[in-house]
């Protein structure tokens, strides 16, 4: 299949050209962790130094974890007095969701485009089937727990009723041009229990308005308003950075109005609260640290890794043979979610307006592996000693990181880089795979760890592995052992490279497991 980008020619360039858009401050690889911000930014980048997420307020809505967690945030800062970095509720509770569907649809899914140049006729979007719900119960079906539509790509065309352009749904003979994508699918989400999001590309290849920034930003900013205003909770707003090279964006002013409308949402990629993992492959790195340089300060800035299931970002009449393999989509989850990163699987809806059955049908056979590669915790409620214990009332014991209870977790005394938690596994028992994950409520504190397993005369490292943060998901031969042991080998506020430090986050472990995969 040819996808055509009309702005350019070569393939190359157009398969890399999205990410060299995007400021690489933005970019977090393995090799470039975390660089600090350049001085001077010019004003068009995408982020701005100056901008910290609200923390929530008293009318909040926090989960029921977040309110047991409510006396932590009590404690600012490490025994030796520096700033423990945390995610706020509303980032913490995203990270929670790993798994979400993206949607790319519009007038580029009825001429086999990825990169539309805003002359398609609006008639040309005609959906013989839409139906929003059969999206959402695919991502049910599939195990995810969002959805971020595009509710303009750089094309120009809005998928909402807008009174700032007819460049949109009201132009096309779809539903008389009265239909209106995005209500369907919040309202979709918001009635089958899916958080809501929406992709909107601040490059517009259609508005005239676009060649005059300032004028672009009022009429960017009223099609945000409505966005924000008309649909409910939004729990994403998606600013993609692809396109518009020397275009003068208001960051600033974008954020502010999000912050202002829906003071819950978070803005990711072009925005302060959820960063692009850096590849349009779906794949974290094995050391993924959650904080990252903003000026002087260090925030919580969580990533979100962006793939299609198929070959492009949008339904092609001949790409359904490009439908990753289940195994390519298993390494997917296993080096995103398993890294610590959400995972926003791009499922593009076709021309009747729904979900291919090929591809739900992928879906539903991932899910069904994951679900059977950790059906069972072998260390679920087993006897466990670590080798320290924050306080001595219980709440925070070892029992706590094997009990199958995300709300709770075993944390170790302040200061502590070092810590062993040992699980006696009641016999002989055969396992491959190990689910570990930090309380990232308390920050992120782990660099360096290690997995043992006591084969009857001797322990035997399984697996070693640097970061843990929100989950991290290693794999390995079958080892049949009577006991496991998670050894946390450094911990501290130290970015990965660097040496780990006592006046980092208190070191907290939520849950420990080891699971015997029959799918490898
Ligand atoms: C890129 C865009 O250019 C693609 O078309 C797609 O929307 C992807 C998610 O982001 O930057």
């Amino acid at each position: 299949m040819r996808i055509e980008r009309k702005s350019n020619s070569n393939a190359m360039v157009l398969q890399i050209l999205p990410l060299l858009l995007i400021p690489p401050f933005l970019v977090s690889t393995p090799a470039q962790v975390h660089p600090p911000l350049p001085p001077n930014q010019p004003r068009n980048t995408c982020y701005r130094t100056n901008y910290a997420p609200p923390r929530i307020g008293a009318t909040a809505m926090p989960s029921p974890g977040i309110l047991l967690l409510a006396g932590l945030f009590a404690i600012p800062a490490s025994p030796q007095g520096a700033a423990i970095v945390r995610p706020t509720p509303q980032q913490s509770a995203w990270q929670d969701l790993e798994y979400g569907m993206f949607c790319h649809f519009g007038p580029n899914t009825f001429h086999n485009l990825e990169w539309g140049d805003g002359a398609a006729d609006p008639k040309t979007f005609y959906p013989t089937d839409f139906d929003a719900n059969q999206w959402v119960a695919a991502a049910k079906a599939a195990g995810m727990k969002y959805l971020v539509v595009t509710a303009k790509h750089h094309d120009g065309f809005c998928l909402f009723q807008t009174k700032y352009t007819d460049y949109s749904v009201k132009s096309s003979p779809w539903r008389d041009g009265k239909g209106d994508v995005v209500k369907e699918v919040a309202e979709a989400c918001h009635k089958q229990g899916l958080k809501f999001g929406f992709y909107l590309s601040p490059w517009d290849r259609h508005d005239p308005s676009y060649a005059d920034s300032k004028k672009y930003d009022e009429h960017f900013m009223a099609q945000l308003t409505e966005l924000l205003t008309n649909y409910g909770e939004v729990t994403e707003v998606w600013f993609d950075g692809a396109g518009g090279a020397g275009h003068v964006y208001n960051w600033d002013a974008y954020y502010s109005l999000v912050r202002k409308l829906q003071p819950h949402a978070l803005i990711a990629i072009c925005g302060p609260d959820i960063r692009w993992v850096g590849n349009e492959d779906g794949l974290a790195p094995a050391t993924l640290d959650n904080l990252a340089d903003r000026g002087e300060k260090k925030v919580w800035y969580p990533a979100e890794c962006d793939v299609p299931i198929r070959s492009g970002w949008f339904w092609h009449t001949d790409n359904e043979s490009s439908i990753k393999s289940l195994d390519h989509m298993l390494d997917i989850y296993h080096r995103s979610v398993g890294h610590g990163a959400n995972l926003l699987l791009n499922v593009a809806p076709d021309r009747r307006g729904l979900i291919p059955d090929a591809d739900i049908a992928r879906l539903k056979e991932l899910r069904a592996v994951i679900e059977a590669n950790q059906a069972h915790n072998l260390v679920l409620n087993r006897p466990i000693r670590a080798t320290n214990t924050v306080r001595s009332d219980a709440s925070h014991s070892a029992a706590k990181a094997v009990d199958g209870d995300s709300r709770t977790w075993w944390a170790a005394e302040p200061g502590r880089t070092r810590a062993r938690l040992e699980v006696d596994l009641g016999g002989m028992v055969t396992f491959n795979q190990a689910i570990t994950a930090e309380m990232i409520e308390c920050g992120q504190a782990v660099r360096s760890y290690t997995i043992e397993a006591w084969d009857g005369t001797k322990w035997r490292e399984i697996c070693r592995g640097t970061t843990i943060g929100h989950k991290k998901i290693d794999l390995f031969d079958d080892v049949t052992a009577s006991k496991v042991r998670l050894s946390i080998t450094s911990a501290g506020a130290a970015t990965p490279a660097g040496p780990a430090t006592p006046a980092g986050p208190e070191l907290t472990i939520r849950e420990f497991g080891v699971y015997y995969r029959p799918t490898k």
